[in-house]
């Protein structure tokens, strides 16, 4: 059922506090976390507790939800004083999606060029 925890997911592993991640910022319906290979001095994932495997399904499924997880990428860069930041959802293989539970990738703190590899 969509939401649902899966038992094969690593993110949903990190919110019920079987895997251990650095947390910096926690809602009743989000999570965030520092990225294990940071890209950038401030590499933040912000995740909706429950399951959705990508941005995509979890707009159609949750949209408040969604909105949810953007308002948290923007505490995340003021909690870390970011001026400038970016926030990237990684959406498919293609895209170089690995973890099939949405998140928002929020990087900062070094210049950022565009376009993105
Ligand atoms: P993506 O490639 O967009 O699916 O991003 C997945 C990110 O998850 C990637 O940047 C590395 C991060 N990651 C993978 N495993 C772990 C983990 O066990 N802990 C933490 N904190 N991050 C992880």
């Amino acid at each position: 059922m969509a939401g649902e925890p899966q038992d094969d997911c690593l993110f949903c592993k990190i919110v019920a506090g079987h895997v251990p991640a650095t947390i910096v910022r926690e809602t009743e319906t989000t999570v965030a976390f520092r990225d294990i290979n940071p890209q950038a001095p401030t590499h933040v994932l912000v995740i909706p507790r429950a399951h959705h495997r990508d941005v995509a399904t979890l707009a159609a499924e949750a949209p408040e939800l969604a909105a949810d997880v953007l308002r948290e990428t923007r505490a995340v860069a003021e909690e870390d004083k970011l001026e400038s930041y970016r926030v990237v959802f990684n959406t498919g293989a293609g895209a170089g999606q690995t973890v099939w539970h949405a998140h928002a990738h929020v990087l900062g703190g070094r210049g950022l060029e565009w376009p993105p590899g």
